[in-house]
């Protein structure tokens, strides 16, 4: 395998005017004829006429019309080209039907489709597939079947046949080409200079069709957004999504046909819950939100991955605060950095959010590019303020339109607009690990001191780490919970600092990173009264929750080393906020919702003990059990409520008293055997209750007249199905978690292509932390068995699903050893891809 180097970046020997893509469909066998206009690049420093290709056969090639015989490689051709501008012709032939991958263009319950991110396209043709070269493309399909869709504008069509042409120069991996028996819902958007704009949410016939609309209204809100927002007007007379059931990510923002993963646009109120509807909301922005940063702006290389995702990332929050809430939004965003950027930080797969190496690209699709990418976004506009930040992002559209950028480029337009010298700030692209800061405190004569430390740990490759520039947010609260300091944004850029606030009548109870202003771990020694009065008290809604969060956090630490019994700091903190109508039940929700047991598992580790999860998880039910009896004369009345009068709809007010409504259902059910969560199963008329209803009955090793009617109900629909496969596995008792997956995988809808099924039973056993990290070894045994099996036919699914192993370190001898065998059987396997060899190969470090 071979480690590619941001540092060995040279420009493309030739660029491509126009290319134009004939597509003769057949399942085994589609020939592609290409003609592509070169001319040499004058910036290059080589001559070498090289063109990807990938699982092509070959047929024939031309240059300026004369036939060529090219030097053919494993992964693509090379000729001695002219060193003039030239058309290179070529034909090859494919095979979408055998093609399990997932990439390039393939089969999905017989619709052709395509993915080309990152380095797809080389699996349709000979092409200089880096995201540096852009070109005009024009595309003819000639196949049997009704639908024929590519990217750009349709410019003609007849029987068995389309021509499609996109005038905004592309790198390939924003090609996308769809056929098969599809039907749309159409809608229209007239953009801000009142051009019209067709709208289409394409599905297969038979059961989806009443699952578009949800998904149509969110494109239209995106639309409107982004223009009002960001001034980013559409730029094609028609923008495409097209449904497909078998897809590794999420969704691509080809241009102008938009590809989604079914689980990400199709929803209705029966077979879709709350959270499904706003992460649908929040899928569609993204991929929308990228037709200006990634498409019309893209990346120079993969190292700049996170100059499109991360930004866009970024956007698609922004976007849902202001659909939503901005405050429950942050805690979902912080929930979900932690739990997944944290962990990858403190492990061996630590990477900087511009990664300098990879092997394979695919692999660096993570939460440190996405999700930190959008922390740093994010502190750069607190740090520059608002105005200036709306300034830069003008700059940067006007200056790059049409530019493959760079992290530079990106930087470079916030220098020019603030003045600000930001080769500091730009650590956090290079400099991987997530920051401890610590905080401590002195108070005299009026006048109030913070001293903080910051502390990046090593991570793989980086042993010694700078000090970074951090925006720590900070109020000051006094004894009666008012402000009398307002928020007020710190900017550190030393190892240690003291920042101070003059004329306090007392010392001041201090809310720090307030918002969660750095994506850092802050260590603050305060007491468990300082912490209550904060869940009590905090103006900062991020800080009130995280404070609750610490608390829990710190007790079932305590309940772990210790046998602590649940103190009553905590259980009157949460009782307080529980019973306050005032706040909104979206964050009282948030407010109940225990950190997991992967987060105590992390946390006792960062206290320097080795996590056991079965004592973990003994804990975990323990306080639960505690919280339902400290709390269960108020349960049945927030019980009550939190219904919801009238037809369901997934706004955020009646989707926040479902949530909580289900918090309390599940504590209920600890204390009445199921009897209300039966109930809630029986009558619920959407798919977020009855969910709720049958998780909460699992959790208590009940439901399973539910789990089968559940069953009976929804088998002809897959994506509800993957709830049920996925469900059963997360919450089964620790001892049955890997044999409930292997039972599930003799299940006559199991199905190991389907990346959404092989999810929801493979990621239902990670998720189930104590089953996964059964003494056994059964969980370690299984995962490896079966990532073993689809290595073959998908590599980039089986890579990823490897980090289930990822915090093999942290355990105890005899499990280490265990997980250790399975990921080198993993690694022995015969043939294994590139792909799962360096995620492997990098855990076990
Ligand atoms: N570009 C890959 C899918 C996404 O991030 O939108
Ligand atoms: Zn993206």
């Amino acid at each position: 395998p071979q480690t590619i180097y941001l540092s060995d970046y040279t420009p493309p020997a030739y660029l491509v005017d126009s290319v134009h893509l004939t597509f003769k469909l057949g399942g085994t066998g589609t020939r592609v004829v290409s003609r592509i206009a070169f001319r040499p690049n004058p910036d290059a420093t080589s001559r070498e006429f090289f063109l990807h290709g990938e699982d092509l056969r070959f047929v024939s090639a031309k240059i300026d019309g004369t036939p060529i015989t090219p030097d053919l490689r494993d992964d693509g051709l090379r000729y001695d080209a002219p060193d003039a501008p030239f058309v290179f012709e070529a034909e090859v032939e494919i095979s979408p039907a055998t093609n399990t991958s997932l990439e390039g263009l393939y089969m999905s319950n017989g619709m052709y489709c395509t993915q080309c991110e990152a380095e797809g396209f080389r699996k349709i043709t000979y092409y200089p597939d880096r995201p540096d070269v852009m070109a005009v493309f024009t595309v003819r399909i000639e196949g049997d079947l009704p639908v024929l869709l590519s990217n750009g504008n349709p410019t003609a069509s007849g029987e068995g046949w389309a021509e499609w042409h996109d005038p905004w120069p592309k790198p390939a991996y924003l090609f996308a080409l769809v056929a098969g028996d599809l039907v749309a819902l159409s809608d229209t958007f007239t953009t801000r200079s009142g051009r019209e704009v067709d709208l289409n949410i394409w599905v297969r016939p038979g059961g989806d069709e009443a699952k578009r609309a949800f998904g149509m209204e969110a494109l239209k809100k995106s639309m409107k957004w982004d223009e009002d927002v960001y001034g980013r007007e559409y730029d094609l007379d028609l923008f495409n999504i097209v449904a497909v059931d078998d897809f590794n990510m999420g969704a691509m923002e080809n241009k102008g046909l938009n590809i989604f993963n079914a689980s990400a646009v199709l929803a209705s109120p029966e077979t879709a819950t709350d959270a499904d509807f706003e992460r649908i909301e929040a899928i569609i922005a993204h991929e929308y939100f990228h037709n200006w940063t990634g498409n019309r702006i893209t990346c120079r290389d993969w190292f700049q991955l996170c100059l499109k995702e991360g930004l866009t990332v970024f956007r698609d929050q922004q976007f849902t605060g202001d659909m939503r809430s901005h405050a429950v939004k942050r805690i979902d965003d912080a929930l979900v950095l932690r739990a997944h950027q944290f962990r990858e930080d403190n492990g061996p797969l630590a990477h900087p959010v511009r990664p300098d190496s990879f092997v394979e690209i695919n692999n660096f699709y993570t939460a440190t590019v996405y999700e930190k990418g959008a922390e740093v976004i994010g502190m750069l506009k607190l740090l520059v303020g608002n105005a200036d930040y709306a300034k830069a992002l003008d700059l940067y559209f006007d200056r790059h339109d049409g530019d493959a950028a760079t992290i530079e480029d990106w930087l470079k337009v916030f220098e020019d607009v603030t003045g600000r010298d930001l080769r500091q700030f730009a650590l956090w692209y290079s400099q991987a690990g997530t920051p401890r800061l610590t905080v401590t405190e002195t108070y005299e004569g009026g006048t109030y001191h913070l001293h903080l430390r910051q502390e990046t740990p090593p991570t793989p490759g980086q042993d010694t780490k700078e000090p970074l520039v951090l925006p720590v947010a900070v109020g000051l609260l006094n004894e009666n919970g008012a402000e009398v300091v307002p928020t007020t944004v710190l900017e550190m850029t030393q190892s240690a600092q003291t920042f101070s606030f003059e004329g306090l009548s007392s010392k001041p109870t201090a809310s720090i990173l307030r918002n969660f202003s750095a994506p850092v771990i802050v260590k603050h020694d305060k007491t468990n009264a300082e912490r209550a009065f904060l869940l009590a008290h905090d103006t900062d809604p991020f800080n009130r929750w995280d404070a609750g969060r610490t608390l829990a956090q710190d007790l079932l630490v305590r309940m772990v080393r210790e046998d602590a019994a649940p103190d009553a700091a905590f259980l009157d903190g949460l009782a307080a906020v529980l019973r306050d109508d005032a706040l909104d039940p979206a964050f009282r929700a948030l407010v109940l919702r225990l950190p997991s047991e992967e987060d105590t598992a992390q946390a006792l580790f960062d206290a320097g003990h080795t996590p056991d999860p079965s004592a973990i998880n003994d804990a975990h039910e323990t306080l639960k059990l505690h919280i339902a009896q400290h709390l269960q004369d108020t349960l049945p009345r927030i019980y009550a409520d939190m219904s919801v009068d009238g037809p369901y709809t997934p706004d955020a007010e009646p989707a926040g008293k479902r949530a909580l409504g289900n918090a309390v259902l599940a504590l209920i059910s600890k204390l009445d055997g199921g009897k209300a969560a039966a109930q809630q199963f029986a009558n619920a008329d959407n798919m977020t209750q009855q969910l709720g209803a049958l998780r909460a009955l699992l959790q208590i090793s009940k439901g399973a007249a539910e789990l089968a009617a559940f069953e009976d109900q929804w088998r002809h629909d897959r994506l509800v199905m993957d709830k049920w496969f996925a469900l059963q596995v997360s919450l089964a008792p620790a001892d049955q978690a890997a044999a409930t997956a292997e039972k599930l995988t003799v299940h006559p809808d199991f199905d190991l292509k389907n990346p959404n099924r092989f999810r929801a039973v493979f990621g239902g056993l990670r998720g189930n932390t104590a089953g996964f990290h059964h003494p056994s070894g059964a969980g370690y045994d299984l995962l490896a068995e079966w990532l073993i099996k689809l290595d073959p036919l998908n590599p980039q699914t089986t890579a990823r699903m490897t980090t289930a192993f990822d915090t093999w370190k942290r355990y105890d001898a005899e499990r280490q050893s265990k997980m250790r065998t399975a990921l080198e059987r993993i690694a022995r396997a015969k043939g294994l891809s590139g792909d799962t060899n360096e995620m492997v190969t990098r855990i076990l470090g």
